[in-house]
């Protein structure tokens, strides 16, 4: 029997994901727009995180910034129900040019207006605003996540924001990284791994060298990033690491390796990734679950967050 890219998604059961952040995010997602609102601004100062600025140049913001400086230009009302719009997903002419940004230029866009509201420039959040009792709940949950959680719950909800109609537009491209941009190769070591695949991924991955990270896929192989579908064949992936993994850096610490059916072999890795925009302040835990198939080629890699630091510590060695 041979697997498919659905049969792949179940392998190694065991892995303990952090299934509080989708339940943290639909429970946001019931809130009133202003509360919202509020809620982000009150997690996002609490954090004690302070974004890189040398991340905004990877972000390209040049897309966004007719949209910003016409927000600047408004009046407070005005400002306010904008960023209602964008967490209503109404349909706007600036939901819409939001929708059609990347996800670094989304997080860069709000960055922005956060440090306008901070210096007056954009309407602020009152200090006095009273979250409602369900938005005191979310946020204490947010509060009880771990830092690398935290920031996973900001970004999906932050990239959900705007209005994408359901007739695909042209997306706007992030910079398209030029081979001058990719970094020195660095050797890596996975404890209990000797996989040349495996540390060749993340090796090309960490040089930001996608085509090299692409070209270890079968061609029908598929990435499932963390609470996503699967993203299948070579071109697929190219576009999704060109978008979303540009500045990434992948620490993987230990793993296990096993035969699977029809002569493809598992292979579990945890460790941590660290987000350009937070640099290595915070660490996020992850497992890789990939499956190779008999030719040694990555048929499916699963990106999982995992639930507690311990299961840095605990996976694939129990069995
Ligand atoms: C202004 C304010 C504060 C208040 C206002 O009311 C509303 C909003 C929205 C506000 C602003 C919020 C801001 C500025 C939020 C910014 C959030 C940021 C910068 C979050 C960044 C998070 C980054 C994360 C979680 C990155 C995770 C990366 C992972 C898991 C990578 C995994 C991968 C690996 C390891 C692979 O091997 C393959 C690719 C893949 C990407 C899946």
């Amino acid at each position: 029997m041979s697997f498919t890219i659905e049969s792949a998604r179940s392998i190694f059961p065991e892995t303990q994901v952090a299934n509080g952040i989708p339940a943290t995010i639909e429970s946001f997602n019931q809130l009133s727009a202003e509360d919202q609102l509020a809620l982000l601004w009150f997690a996002y100062t609490e954090m004690g995180v302070t974004i890189t600025p040398a991340a905004m140049g990877a972000a390209n913001m040049v897309f966004a910034e007719t949209t910003l400086t016409q927000i600047k230009q408004m009046s407070a009302i005005e400002q306010t129900q904008v960023m209602c719009d964008l967490v209503n997903h109404s349909d706007t002419p600036i939901c819409r040019t939001y929708s059609s940004f990347g996800t670094n230029i989304k997080l860069g866009f709000w960055y922005q207006l956060g440090e306008w509201m901070k210096q007056g420039i954009v309407a602020p959040i009152p200090e006095s605003y009273k979250l409602s009792p369900q938005a005191s709940d979310v946020l204490q949950a947010i509060r009880q996540l771990e830092g690398g959680q935290q920031l996973t719950v900001l970004q999906n909800i932050v990239v959900n924001m705007g209005y994408a109609p359901t007739v695909s537009t042209q997306k706007v491209k992030e910079p398209v990284v030029p081979p001058k941009d990719i970094a020195p190769r660095a050797k890596v070591t996975i404890e209990g791994i000797n996989n040349l695949i495996v540390l060749s991924y993340m090796e090309n991955m960490n040089a930001f060298d996608f085509q090299e990270a692409v070209a270890l896929f079968a061609e029908d192989g598929a990435l499932q990033p963390p609470f996503q579908e699967p993203i299948a064949g070579w071109e697929n992936i190219l576009t999704y690491m060109r978008e979303e993994c540009y500045g990434l850096k992948l620490i993987p610490e230990r793993g296990v390796s096993e035969p699977a059916e029809g002569e493809f072999t598992q292979i579990q890795v945890t460790g941590k990734v660290q987000t350009p925009w937070f640099g290595d302040s915070v660490g996020i835990n992850l497992a890789w679950r990939f499956l190779l198939n008999p030719q040694g080629k990555i048929f499916f890699v699963a990106i999982d967050v995992l639930a507690t630091p311990q299961e840095l510590l605990n996976m694939g060695f129990s069995q």
